[in-house]
């Protein structure tokens, strides 16, 4: 047969066709052996709320309903500890990581470690900047919130209940963290589309209940006539609390305060009238974590986004939802 230059362009194309498949294939995340039971690791990023509480004991007991060995880590809030821990989970020879990343942009060394080492991670609650990691290449997948959403709700439900009250000091979460940057963005965004509401303060409490009550202290004084605090976690609404009633004035009657997180303390804040409307971000992550690492291992196809549902608290429901709170 005589190659024509047609032929020539034809395989050419193939071959670059096949190429990309096998950068592609190599782009992948490592697999996960089919195996009875599993060594995990999971890296926390702290421990100082309920909600990492109850995440963690989510996480160590479906492990122990498994019969998995958990390898557990706190990084006591530092994501250079976390990037170490992660590394001595590799060193340990873990078959997957779960990883809580502190920060978007501090833990990409680490899930490129991992992923050099050929062993797969799963992002647990927090996620990565995505200009930097991709899901189904350098980790398996997010699983969480959608953290855009709950800044969203919190937002909405304030435009229809605010009766007035329209200036408002915003309590960031971590800097640089996926909840902080999405909690602010979707609030921000929806507050900005109603001219009569002002933003007029808005600053890190770093998810801490003892910042977050010396920021409010201090944005109380600077803006007297605040009288809405959006906190991005429970933790810092409750130092709020604190800072309201240090200035004097009462919170839900002077100063409306929203939430979210949505544990037990806050839920029942909410039921006292000191707390106004809280989302509900759900820290039951075990269950499906470990579903997910099983599914990855049967070679079913993982979505680059695993949702978590959220339940909204506000007056009309808090009493009676109470006991399922976290
Ligand atoms: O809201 C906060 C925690 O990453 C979603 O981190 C989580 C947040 C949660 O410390 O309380």
């Amino acid at each position: 047969m005589t190659i024509t230059r047609r032929h020539l362009l034809i395989s050419s194309a193939a071959a670059a066709a096949a190429a990309v498949l096998v950068s592609r294939a190599s782009a992948a995340a490592p697999p996960l052996a089919k195996k009875e039971t599993y060594k995990v690791g999971f890296a926390q990023t702290e421990s100082n709320n309920p909600w990492r509480l109850a995440q963690t004991a989510s996480m160590q007991a479906e492990a122990e309903k498994r019969g998995w060995q958990l390898v557990y880590t706190d990084a006591a809030g530092s994501a250079a500890k976390q990037v170490a821990d992660v590394n001595s989970m590799i060193a340990q020879g873990v078959d997957l990581i779960f990883l809580a990343p502190r920060e978007e942009k501090p833990l990409i060394p680490a899930i490129m470690a991992a992923k050099g080492a050929n062993i797969p991670v799963i992002l647990l609650d927090r996620n990565v900047d995505q200009t930097l990691a991709t899901a189904g290449e350098d980790y398996v997948t997010f699983i969480g919130s959608n953290f855009i959403e709950e800044g969203q709700r919190i937002a909405e439900w304030l435009v229809a209940n605010a009766n007035g009250k329209t200036t408002i000091i915003e309590l960031e979460g971590t800097t640089g963290s996926s909840p902080a940057n999405d909690r602010k963005k979707g609030f921000d965004d929806v507050i900005a589309q109603h001219p009569e509401f002002k933003i007029v303060a808005s600053q890190t409490g770093d998810f801490a209940r003892d910042k977050g009550r010396q920021v409010a202290e201090t944005l109380l004084q600077a803006h007297p006539d605040a009288n809405v605090i959006y906190a991005h976690n429970d933790e810092m609404a409750i130092g709020a609390i604190a800072a309201v009633e240090a200035a004097g004035k009462v919170a839900g009657t002077d100063v409306l305060i929203l939430s979210i997180d949505g544990g037990k303390e806050a839920v029942q804040l909410v039921v006292d009238g000191k707390i106004a409307a809280v989302v509900e971000c759900n820290p039951r992550f075990g269950p499906k974590a470990f579903d997910t690492a099983v599914a990855y291992a049967n070679g079913e196809t993982i979505p680059a986004l695993i949702l978590n549902p959220d339940q909204f608290y506000d007056a009309s429901n808090a009493a009676e939802l109470l006991s399922t709170a976290y």
